[in-house]
């Protein structure tokens, strides 16, 4: 017994005292127990100052394009001389699958061209793009390997959207991001099958489907690096708040540093934007088709908004919102402290309606002069300005406070009441031409030309020094 034991020492002893063994036996240890790390890590317990950083790029953006775009561009929105459908027409005109299937020997968008979609979204001033890689309707904009039901196999067209697209984006410099539904009314797994159909749900298994969601996301992230991902269709019963957590941990586990909306999980009220308290995935809200009344302290958000009254093309939808009134929105928005997701919805020959074109040239315009008022910038400390809106760069011992002015004044007085500081420096964006300023018991007068430079919003800057101070400012 005695003798056994010496020996098994002396093995032991030698074991741990050979170097050889012992460093590998450590590096496997550590690298174990960091694999495990990494398998469990849960993206959300990030620190502030590592959500910051991970959100610069998109909070200084402020304005991005989106894009829907699919198979419904070739109806336009019109089925059986119902003119009002459009990204939701196999839902709201009812077709059935196997119709809807066959718009893909229409689609050959001999149109599109990759280049000038991210020209027209950086001349208009835009910073990211978000386009659809899959809307509700399941059909996928690039050639995914787990589906035909895509452009490369289910279509004449012969190029991968979404790879053309991401080219001239790394290529012009401008994030490119994706929408992915969750919904899909096309795959066999998915589940709730609408009310109308008479698809058999017999087989189906969701998990099967999510596995397939998954794998698709993982091509997008692999091929084309999105830099955002957006779902959406997440309020169907059948997705869950668990399902939400795994898909957001597992697509930043694919991308540590992608930024994913609040639509991945179950934390928005109904088909409201912002997300409640509570244990959500979610890096940002999303007000859909809304500003809201204020801003949300400390928390992200962006509102998507169409120009017209639908997201994908729809030929008879003539209702376009004015130029002034989309800069107005964006200006609104920035003041608020949210970023503005403006839409386009382009044909099915793969260009951008006339309408969208003219009103991306005219936000252009006024951005190529007033840019600095809105990226970058945050909130505006003041409750309410009766001129119109403000943007601001403030810091610790200075601020530098962009004043929209809607209404200009007849009496070359602008007024903001409540500025305590000492102002260093007041000035047009436009043009730079220097203003007075006159300090009072009630604020600050700023006295102006006559003449706004542009009615739509001109911009005033006002420089100030000290930490800022406002009073009432509500
Ligand atoms: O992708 C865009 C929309 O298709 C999608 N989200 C934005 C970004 C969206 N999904 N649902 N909703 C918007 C709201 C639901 C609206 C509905 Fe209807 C009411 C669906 C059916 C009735 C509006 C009217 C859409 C179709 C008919």
């Amino acid at each position: 017994m005695g003798m056994k034991k010496r020996v098994f020492r002396k093995v032991i002893g030698e074991f741990f005292s050979t170097r050889k063994i012992v460093i590998p036996l450590l590096l496997f240890l550590m690298l174990a127990v960091s694999g495990c790390r990494q398998a469990t890590a849960d993206y959300r317990a990030e620190t502030k100052k590592q959500k910051d950083e991970r959100m610069q790029w998109w909070r200084r953006a402020r304005f991005g394009m989106f894009i829907h775009w699919g198979l419904y561009a070739i109806p336009a929105g019109e089925w059986n001389g119902n003119t009002s459908h459009a990204e939701w027409i196999r839902h709201t005109a009812k077709i059935p699958l196997e119709e809807y299937e066959k718009l893909g020997a229409q689609f050959n968008p001999v149109k599109f061209d990759a280049d000038k979609w991210v020209f027209c979204a950086k001349d208009a001033g835009m910073k990211y793009i978000v386009i659809t890689s899959k809307h509700h309707d399941g059909f996928c904009l690039w050639d995914s390997n787990v589906t035909e039901y895509d452009v490369i196999d289910h279509t004449p067209f012969d190029r991968d959207i979404l790879a053309e697209l991401s080219d001239a984006c790394k290529k012009h410099d401008i994030p490119l991001c994706f929408y992915h539904s969750i919904m899909d009314w096309h795959h066999p797994d998915y589940l709730p099958r609408r009310k109308w159909e008479n698809r058999s749900a017999e087989e189906a298994d969701l998990q099967r489907y999510i596995a397939y969601m998954k794998a698709q996301l993982k091509e997008l992230v692999d091929r084309y690096d999105p830099a955002v991902l957006w779902f959406d269709g997440e309020w169907e019963d059948t997705w869950t708040h668990e399902e939400g957590l795994k898909l957001y941990d597992y697509v930043r586990s694919l991308k540590p540093d992608i930024i994913i909306n609040n639509r991945v999980d179950k934390g928005r009220p109904g088909m409201k934007g912002m997300t409640l308290e509570g244990n959500f995935a979610g890096d940002f809200g999303t007000p859909e088709q809304e500003v809201p009344e204020t801003g949300f302290e400390g928390v992200d958000w962006e509102s998507c908004i169409t120009m017209n009254r639908h997201w994908g093309w729809n030929k008879n939808d003539k209702d376009f919102k004015s130029g002034e009134y989309l800069i107005r929105q964006l200006v609104e928005i920035t003041s608020k402290g949210g970023n503005y997701l403006l839409n386009v919805g382009p044909k099915a020959d793969g260009s951008f309606p006339q309408e969208s074109i003219k009103r991306l040239e005219q936000i252009g315009d006024w951005m190529d002069i007033n840019g600095e008022s809105i990226y970058g910038t945050t909130a505006s400390p003041f409750g309410h300005l009766a001129c119109g809106r403000c943007t601001a760069k403030i810091k610790s011992r200075s601020a530098v406070l962009y004043l929209h002015v809607f209404d200009w004044p007849t009496d070359g007085r602008l007024h903001i009441p409540g500025l305590r500081n000492k102002i260093k420096e007041a000035y047009l964006l436009d043009g730079g031409k220097k203003l007075e300023t006159i300090s009072n018991s009630r604020g600050v007068t700023v006295l102006v030309p006559d003449e706004p430079k542009n009615k739509i919003d001109t911009v005033v800057v006002l420089k100030v020094s000290g930490k800022l101070e406002l009073e009432n400012a509500d």
